[in-house]
């Protein structure tokens, strides 16, 4: 666990606050990176948590996962569509997912795994739609939940529909509409209190942190303040903060509270692995994004897979580039990595196939699920990374666009081969003497094995491939 200077705490909070919370003793804003030595998230998009509990049993726990992030746990809109979770109608702990004791026997089963637990947790808005019943019988209006809200605790910031027509205007951002969804008040008192209750409950279940929805939609204060009033303190707090060069609302603002999630690099991976090439990937310091420390990464996520939000590579993309891409980021130091775990669709509302229960087989999916977390090079590259840890990035090498390759200190050593012609080549490691094997195609040494003599090793990296050596994998 890192811990910023009070300074660059407090700067940026006051700088883009106008009504900063008060910081006191018991006061969050503390930075958040994943703690432990297992730092890479999968987010088991919309599985049942009695999915989630076996899958943390027979191979996430094992494969050295340190954590699985579920889809929202609040009461949610009925429907079949995927996004009926993201309209809130109650905080009891019943989703399509499952209810409060399955929430719970799911996080005592991962954690007897070795697995954190993250929920994504909605306090932005309620629901869009003018009425109906939710998942656990709660009736509501778009502006009334019954014994939760009514009409005064929502926003009504006067535009057309009271939706968000200007995204660079700071206050419609915050107090107008996103989608329609009912804009809670969360700069009040009333309404903190509520929310902090529904994180709190969270918490008590031992729901290890948070992804917060959202998180650009409301002020730093607010949330600030909500999370303070957590006991415990969440261990990892995630935000969904969509942010571009130059835009009004930087998700560097809200690294007080945790990290943020980085659309500008799963943009910058698509674009590269789809077509400027790979070669200016070697380091993001000269961009204006996140800093490493905060920036939470992936390739894709629920909302780029379907082209909302932002672009990203996904699981169709040709010439094998949504697996090479996710080799880079497992390999490369910058942010926390979070895989994506989703399924195929037709159509991008379907919800999730099998009644909602993952499904794998194997080092794949099955019943139409992906179980990405379980492809050879995914799951192999999670080694790497926990091998890896923070060592430095050495040895970088690209002999042109498409072809790079670059070690992590003396533990480990990756090429990643975007180009359609295979790459044979000497690589200069500071890998020690022996005889390592490739775990990006295959497991339990049954891929390739390169030997290391004398800080160097010769290997052919497959086009549209990549191979991965690191010392916790050693024939
Ligand atoms: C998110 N992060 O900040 C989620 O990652 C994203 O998936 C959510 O949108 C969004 N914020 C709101 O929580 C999804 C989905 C939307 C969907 C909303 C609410 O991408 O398409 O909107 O959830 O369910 C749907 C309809 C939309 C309608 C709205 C309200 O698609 O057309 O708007 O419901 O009824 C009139
Ligand atoms: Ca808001």
């Amino acid at each position: 666990m890192q811990f910023l200077s009070i300074a660059s705490i407090l700067l940026p909070l006051l700088v883009t606050q106008s009504h900063a919370a008060p910081l006191g003793s018991n006061n969050s804003l503390v930075s958040r990176t994943t703690p432990g030595t297992k730092p890479v998230i999968i987010q088991m998009f919309q599985w049942s948590y009695s999915s989630v509990a076996a899958e943390c049993t027979n191979f996430i726990g094992p494969a050295g996962y340190g954590f699985v992030q579920v889809s929202p746990a609040t009461e949610h809109i009925a429907g079949p569509q995927w996004w009926t979770d993201y309209q809130v109608v109650s905080y009891t702990l019943t989703s399509k997912r499952g209810n409060r004791d399955d929430l719970k026997n799911m996080i005592d089963t991962c954690h007897a795994a070795g697995v954190k637990v993250l929920v994504d947790t909605v306090w932005n808005h309620m629901a869009g739609i003018d009425s109906g019943t939710g998942v656990a019988g709660t009736t509501f209006t778009h502006y009334s939940y019954s014994g939760t809200y009514s009409s005064s605790d929502f926003h009504y910031c006067g535009t057309p529909g009271n939706d968000i027509q200007d995204w660079n205007n700071r206050t419609q951002v915050q107090t107008c509409e996103l989608s329609n969804l009912a804009d809670l008040q969360t700069e009040t008192d009333s309404i903190r209190a509520r929310l902090a209750q529904n994180g709190n409950d969270l918490m008590s279940l031992g729901v290890d942190g948070l992804r917060l929805d959202a998180a650009k939609h409301m002020p730093v204060a607010d949330i600030s303040t909500i999370i303070s009033r957590l006991s415990p303190q969440p261990q990892y707090i995630t935000q969904e903060v969509v942010s571009g060069d130059g835009e009004t609302i930087q998700g560097s603002e809200y690294t007080g509270i945790g990290d943020v999630m980085e659309f500008r690099y799963t943009t910058e991976l698509q674009e590269s692995f789809s077509k400027n090439g790979i070669s200016g990937l070697h380091s993001f310091n000269d961009k204006q994004w996140t800093d490493s420390s905060h920036a939470n990464v992936f390739v894709a996520n629920h909302d780029t897979e379907r082209g909302n939000a932002a672009t990203s590579l996904n699981s169709n993309s040709p010439s094998n580039t949504y697996v090479t891409a996710n080799v880079f980021a497992l390999a490369h130091p910058y942010g926390t990595p979070t895989i994506l775990s989703s399924y195929s669709f037709s159509s991008s509302d379907d919800g999730a196939p099998n009644g909602g229960a993952g499904t794998c087989s194997g080092a794949g999916g099955a019943n139409g699920w992906l179980c990405q977390h379980r492809w050879t090079a995914i799951a192999g590259m999670v080694g790497f990374r926990n091998t890896v840890g923070t060592a430095a990035l050495t040895n970088w090498v690209s002999p042109q666009s498409q072809q790079i390759a670059f070690g992590r200190g003396s533990s480990g050593f990756v090429a990643i081969n975007n180009a359609d012609s295979d790459w044979t080549t000497t690589f200069t490691t500071s890998l020690a003497d022996g005889t390592y094997c490739d775990v990006v195609n295959g497991s339990s040494c049954s891929g390739a094995k390169f030997t290391v003599s004398g800080g160097s090793f010769s290997a052919t990296v497959p086009a549209r491939n990549a191979i991965a050596i690191h010392t916790g994998a050693k024939a």
